[in-house]
């Protein structure tokens, strides 16, 4: 049991939720790993939704409405942190769930589409009917009516290497990584530097007041959006922030 009052709940509730899927046969153990990797960053960006990263979900919500077959992709640890908001997600877009795991097994594709359905997913792919070209990893089997025919793929807590091929196909490609640093952040078109916890909700939120904007308003945010900028703004905040909290008594932290 974690105290609610303990100063870092929230982030001992996401090590909870992991370790729980990972006895639920949802979360591969590298999923901790992965995990342990974003909190440093977590820590670098001061577990905030920084301005950059904000303005990337709008432009993201835009670019998911105005998409012909846009398509989110599950993987373990977004089936693990975020059922529930994925559902939402895919329900308000009228989007698919494609299950695509790196490390992929049948047992585990199983037990992630179950945890949806329970959550009240109705619309979820998982299919081996289709390969991204040029990717040697599990993750380039994929549903050719999904991630295969899409046209933007929301890609949360993704490998460089699918990132990169995705764009090869000429697909908007939107990440959601803590890391600015990692390959997928600087390969994808769309990159959110934040917590996938954080993300979700204001995902969601801008979607439904997006939803009945104009296409050419829609097209404005999406068209005038630099994911160079954004990072630059993103490792300029994380230097920023050191540098104010290196001339402070480490006790204000
Ligand atoms: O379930 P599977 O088999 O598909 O595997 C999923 C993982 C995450 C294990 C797999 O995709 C993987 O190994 O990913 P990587 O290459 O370690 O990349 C994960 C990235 O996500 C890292 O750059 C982390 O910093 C970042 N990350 C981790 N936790 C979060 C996060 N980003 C946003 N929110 C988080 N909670």
């Amino acid at each position: 049991m974690i105290p609610e009052d303990h100063p870092r709940a929230e982030s001992l509730h996401q090590r909870e939720k992991l370790v729980e899927g990972i006895e639920k046969g949802i979360v591969a153990m590298a999923g901790l790993i992965a995990h342990g990797r974003g909190e440093t960053f977590d820590y670098l960006l001061g577990e905030v939704t920084i301005p950059p990263a904000r303005e990337a979900i709008k432009v993201s919500a835009a670019a998911m409405i105005l998409a012909q077959r846009p398509v989110i992709s599950v993987n373990g640890n977004t089936a693990g942190l975020v059922t529930k908001e994925l559902v939402e997600l895919a329900k308000i877009l009228k989007a698919p769930l494609e299950i695509n795991l790196f490390h992929r097994s049948e047992e585990r594709i199983e037990n992630i589409k179950k945890l949806l359905v329970i959550n009240g997913a109705d619309n979820i792919l998982a299919e081996d009917t289709a390969r991204i070209p040029d990717l040697s990893s599990e993750r380039s089997k994929v549903s050719k009516e999904g991630i295969y025919s899409s046209d933007v793929v929301f890609v949360p807590l993704e490998d460089g290497d699918r990132t990169e091929a995705l764009r090869k196909m000429d697909k908007t490609v939107i990440a959601v990584d803590l890391n600015p640093l990692s390959r997928t952040s600087r390969t994808a078109s769309i990159t959110i530097v934040d917590n996938i916890t954080r993300t979700m909700p204001l995902l969601i939120e801008d979607v439904k007041n997006l939803k009945d904007t104009k296409r050419s308003k829609l097209e404005e945010i999406v068209y005038g959006f630099d994911n160079n900028k954004c990072l630059q703004e993103t490792l300029k905040f994380i230097k920023d922030r050191l540098e104010e909290l290196s001339n402070k008594n480490i006790l204000e932290f």
